[in-house]
């Protein structure tokens, strides 16, 4: 069985994406690596934040990694948050506080279009290949729904009624940034088994 860990401290990505990669792929978090460190996302693009999370994985193991980065983009906020979603209300990283500041600063806009972008960085034997997916939707007014993590109660995608946190697990998947750019990564797997 194929085995990667994944650099991210965030446990529901994790849980994500056990339910996407299937049985023939073991993936290892970072506290079951026995890596508890921050890993920084120094960069102002997603591509680059992606591959810094994988790099320094492999850099501590030189084993096979990956790492993804997530960002909103709002098309009347010119992207914003986009690279800076996880931090877009401060430091504290809270989804709370970057929900309502995000619905702030789209109090009184119509246009409510927006994307979520997810980049991940695989390094398999040090070579890294990099896989794309993107999930198009709109901001709602309020929040709605309690399931998922981050932005997912005010992200409703192209296709439904519901919001990402009104949905299960295998119904996001369905319409997911992520499931897009993981279903890449298997592919890829695949043809190298
Ligand atoms: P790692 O860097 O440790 O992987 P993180 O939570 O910091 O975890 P990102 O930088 O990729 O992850 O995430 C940027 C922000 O976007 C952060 O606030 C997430 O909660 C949010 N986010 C990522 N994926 C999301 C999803 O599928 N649905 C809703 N919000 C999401």
């Amino acid at each position: 069985m194929k085995e990667l860990i994944f650099a991210t401290h965030n446990p529901n990505k994790v849980v994500e994406i056990r339910s996407l990669l299937g049985e023939n792929i073991h993936i290892i978090s970072l506290d079951e690596a026995g890596l508890h460190d921050d890993i920084p996302e120094p960069h102002d693009t997603i591509e680059a934040n992606a591959r810094e999370k994988s790099s320094v994985i492999y850099g501590l193991t030189g084993k096979d990694c990956f790492g993804e980065d997530t960002g909103l983009e709002v098309i009347v906020l010119h992207g914003a948050p986009g690279v800076h979603s996880a931090r877009y209300a401060g430091p504290q990283k809270s989804a709370s506080d970057n929900i309502k500041l995000l619905l702030q600063n789209m109090d009184g806009i119509i246009h409510r279009e927006a994307q979520f972008k997810t980049v991940i960085s695989l390094l398999l034997e040090g070579k890294e290949y990099q896989f794309k997916g993107i999930c198009k939707g709109v901001i709602t007014l309020s929040s709605q729904g309690n399931n998922g993590f981050g932005y997912d109660p005010v992200f409703i995608p192209d296709g439904s009624d519901k919001t990402f946190a009104e949905m299960g697990l295998e119904e996001k998947n369905k319409y997911s940034h992520r499931a897009k750019a993981f279903d890449k990564l298997k592919n890829l797997l695949e043809e190298k088994r």
